[in-house]
């Protein structure tokens, strides 16, 4: 069977009920016109037999069948009516065993007139939030500061952005190259009607290469006089803090004083080492918050120039000073 998509679901409901509505309306209608009609003031109406008169019983019941019938209909419709909804409903809001692949899972927290997303392998987004076409996408919704809320109204999804509460929901996202208006559905502040966002809409492949690509890092090398490091080898380890993930280079080569990682597959906080060969420079050893595409640069040391360190700093804070002393001359 096809995946239901939500807007499937509340299209179908919605049509079901405008077409018994507009049955029902059609039957009262055309039956009030028909009696209208058939009983109008015409000038016989005192001979005219079959007209009703006034506290006249209704005869013709057939002992109360045809109120049984009408009664019988009416409920089975009305039931059927209650199972079926709530059917779609239940389906609405438990779908994962009739999806035939893995939902993508997307935290989506709305903080300060803003969209925050956050997808399984810790890349972080803004405001645009990227998905795969014809692919079911869970999201987990709450809220940062106020009460919020996350709506899609193109892909029918709703769903309360309150900090310390999670809300649960899904959609399936059908057309690749499509964009839909996320907006905030709560009364939230004075830039509540500001805080929109979209959901793009790629190809599968597309969408897979761009995740990969988030969670590239280069990491630049130069000397104290801002020149590329490019002779020498190094040893690199990034290891994750939280989870294992470790990526490591051992005699490493630079391109042009450039140190790249391609294949992390997972985002998060990291702690970067640096060891010299010989120790041409000073170990580095820097935390390194990954969550998107990443430039770092790092400033290597010579060991042997500490003392010509030492004097810089001195000479930085007596700059320093000179310079606090201009703005307070500027002040006066
Ligand atoms: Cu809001």
């Amino acid at each position: 069977m096809e995946v239901q998509t939500r807007v499937d679901v509340f299209e179908s409901i919605f049509q079901v009920f405008l077409a018994l509505g507009t049955l029902v309306g059609v039957v009262v209608i055309a039956y009030t016109m028909y009696n209208a009609y058939k009983y109008r003031d015409t000038d016989d109406a005192e001979t005219d037999d079959s007209l009703p008169t006034l506290g006249e019983l209704p005869t013709g019941g057939k002992g109360g069948k045809k109120l049984f019938l009408s009664f019988g209909i009416s409920a089975i419709i009305v039931i059927s009516l209650v199972v079926w909804t709530y059917a779609m409903l239940l389906y609405v809001e438990n779908p994962e065993d009739d999806f035939d692949e893995d939902p993508i899972e997307i935290d989506v927290e709305g903080d300060n007139f803003a969209w925050y997303y956050e997808y399984e392998n810790g890349v972080e987004a803004t405001n645009t939030m990227n998905v795969p076409a014809d692919h079911p996408v869970a999201i987990e919704v709450t809220g940062g500061d106020v009460w919020h809320t996350f709506g899609v109204t193109d892909l029918r999804v709703k769903a309360d952005a309150i900090p310390g509460e999670y809300d649960e929901t899904w959609f399936i996202a059908e057309e690749a190259g499509e964009e839909h208006e996320v907006e905030c559905f709560e009364l939230c502040g004075d830039q509540h009607s500001d805080m929109v966002g979209s959901v793009q809409v790629m190809e599968e492949d597309e969408f897979d290469d761009w995740l990969d690509d988030q969670l590239n890092v280069d990491i630049t090398l130069e000397t104290e006089d801002e020149e590329p490091v490019e002779e020498g080898t190094y040893e690199i380890t990034l290891e994750h803090q939280e989870e294992d993930f470790v990526y490591d280079e051992d005699d490493g080569e630079y391109d042009n004083g450039t140190i790249t990682f391609e294949d992390i597959e997972q985002g998060g906080e990291y702690e970067l080492t640096i060891e010299f060969e010989d120790d041409e420079y000073e170990p580095i050893e820097d935390s390194i918050n990954l969550n998107g595409p990443e430039n770092i640069s790092e400033t290597l040391e010579d060991p042997d120039a500490e003392d010509d360190d030492a004097d810089d700093e001195e000479d930085e804070e007596a700059d320093d000073e000179a310079d606090d002393d201009d703005e307070d001359g500027g002040e006066n």
